[in-house]
């Protein structure tokens, strides 16, 4: 058995390069890294590695998480600028005993000294979305985040029983110079046991933290629920409680994929694209109805 589970329908290409990994008997950890890989150097995702959106002083700044079902080792990058593809840089400082986490400038100087690409991540479309969104808000006005949202994150499981987990994104245009998302954040954007499964998600960063959903959904499944059972029960519980507290949630669109193989998905919004992988179909592009 092998599988994979992906957001958006941007990353099919990269799922079909996975795929192949999988279906020869490749890790889940290459199938990760090459799909990720695939949607950052596309240039026009605009929320993910090269061409993303820039933030409100127009610099590049990418998060990227990755995390390995078996040791729960992880690595991740935070507002990393001028690197061609964060999400390798992840998975090498996941395998390191500490410093697994780095920001900034520390993070770019790692990726530099390790011999990873340097690219200007700014294109020139990124630019021309810059001035038009600035023209709209008003030279004056605050500027304020873009709600369309497009993080890439992934749940792969190889032949051998593995599984990993990764994201990727440059996070919501306009944002604070040094603001962080819940993709690199291990719980919110993502969380793999490989024992159990793993999960992911894509929407507004500050919500997903406050449920830390990517950790609700595999301790749910833990618990015994059903990937899509525990899904559904992560978001729209989250949604429910906030609302209880008086709190409207932005968007959120969570995916997971269980140690069988089996999948689920369940997001607060139409037209929620992603990519599902397995032996028998192939990749796949869905896309839901807002439930619950
Ligand atoms: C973030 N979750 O940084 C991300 C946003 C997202 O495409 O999904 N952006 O909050």
């Amino acid at each position: 058995m092998w599988a994979m589970i992906a957001t958006w329908r941007m990353a099919l290409e990269g799922v079909q390069d996975a795929e192949l990994i999988l279906k020869n008997g490749g890790t889940a950890s290459d199938a990760i890294e090459t799909a990720i890989q695939a949607v950052e150097d596309f240039p026009y995702f605009k929320s993910v590695g090269y061409g993303g959106l820039p933030n409100r002083k127009m610099e590049v700044e990418l998060d990227a998480a990755y995390m390995d079902g078996q040791t729960l080792g992880f690595g991740a990058v935070c507002g990393i600028q001028d690197i061609a593809n964060p999400i390798s840089v992840a998975r090498r400082l996941s395998r390191l005993k500490a410093n697994n986490v780095l920001v900034g400038q520390g993070a770019r100087d790692y990726a530099i000294a390790q011999g990873f690409e340097t690219k200007d991540m700014l294109t020139d479309r990124a630019q021309i979305h810059y001035h038009n969104r600035q023209k709209q808000l008003g030279l004056d006005d605050n500027l304020v985040p873009y709600s369309g949202h497009d993080t890439v994150g992934m749940v792969a499981l190889d032949q051998a029983g593995l599984m990993v987990a990764g994201t990727s994104t440059s996070g919501l245009f306009m944002k604070e110079p040094g603001r962080v998302g819940d993709s690199p954040f291990i719980g919110s954007g993502l969380y793999v046991d490989a024992q159990i499964g793993g999960a992911s998600g894509t929407g507004m960063g500050e919500d997903i933290m406050k449920g830390i959903l990517s950790y609700e959904i595999v301790r749910l499944m833990k618990a015994g629920k059903s990937a899509q059972e525990a899904c559904q029960t992560a978001v729209f519980d989250f949604e429910r409680d906030m609302a209880n507290r008086g709190t409207s949630v932005g968007d959120i669109s969570m995916i997971a994929l269980a140690a069988d193989g089996s999948w689920g998905v369940a997001s607060n919004i139409d037209n929620f694209s992603f990519v599902v992988a397995l032996p028998d179909q192939g990749s796949q592009v869905y896309v839901t109805r807002r439930q619950g």
